[in-house]
């Protein structure tokens, strides 16, 4: 059995794992599974080639001895199902782990992207500091409720499962923002998440490429 996901030929946060490679790598990495790489360029993701395996022209991708996978929420979910490792063996509390990943892709990450964007792609428009706080404040009802939930818990439902995984990777882009500073449970989260071996493994994995740098 052969794993073959895509990435960035050169990421553009140059290895800071925020695109969402680094999520299906964690994954593959909690469940003990290897795999192969191959690395797209920005032209080579609009080709013929690519947009069979992905028909938006994006990465990553998953192709599993044929099975082709799009959609991150997807492939975390077909690898969740099928090695054990992120999901519990209770069906209620499998359903439970599913219902945070849906929350994490359905309901934290819009306007977490939203604040990315305005701050990436609209930072030089002139009504952008106008926008900004509004941005961050949708961020925040988000954040606040999520605080209060997780409460004094390490993870969001009993064990961590793929729905920690996924929120984590989530919060991750909210790193260097500052609003997790207000939510110290949240902040500690997420270093918890990224304390583990695992995404250790998918960090350096993606670090090597964007920089060359061998992981240690
Ligand atoms: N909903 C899809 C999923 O979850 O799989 C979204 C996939 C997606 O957005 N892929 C992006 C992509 O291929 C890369 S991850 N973009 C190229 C394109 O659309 O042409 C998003 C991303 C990109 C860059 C950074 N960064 O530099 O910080 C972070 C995240």
């Amino acid at each position: 059995m052969t794993i073959t996901i895509t990435a960035f030929e050169r990421s553009p946060d140059g290895g800071r794992g925020l695109a969402r490679d680094t999520r299906v790598r964690w994954a593959l990495e909690e469940v003990g599974q290897p795999y192969e790489v191959q690395l797209v360029s920005f032209r080579a993701m609009k080709e013929p080639a690519h947009l069979r395996l992905h028909p938006f022209g994006q990465i990553p991708t998953y192709d599993e001895d044929g099975l082709v996978l799009f959609e991150t929420g997807a492939i975390v979910l077909h690898i969740a199902q099928h090695y054990a490792g992120l999901l519990p063996d209770d069906a209620d509390a499998r359903s439970r782990a599913v219902t945070w990943m849906f929350a994490a892709l359905n309901t934290m990450e819009p306007p977490v992207l939203e604040l990315a964007n305005a701050k990436l792609l609209e930072g030089d428009k002139p009504w952008s500091q106008e926008r900004l706080p509004l941005v961050e404040d949708r961020v925040r009802a988000r954040l606040k409720p999520l605080s209060a939930r997780l409460g004094r818990a390490d993870w969001l439902d009993g064990e961590f499962s793929a729905g920690d995984l996924m929120m984590v990777s989530v919060l991750l882009r909210l790193k260097s923002s500052g609003l997790l500073d207000g939510y110290p449970n949240l902040a500690a989260y997420l270093a918890r998440g990224e304390a583990r071996p695992a995404y250790k493994r998918a960090f350096d994995a993606q670090l090597a490429v964007n920089t060359g740098k061998q992981p240690t």
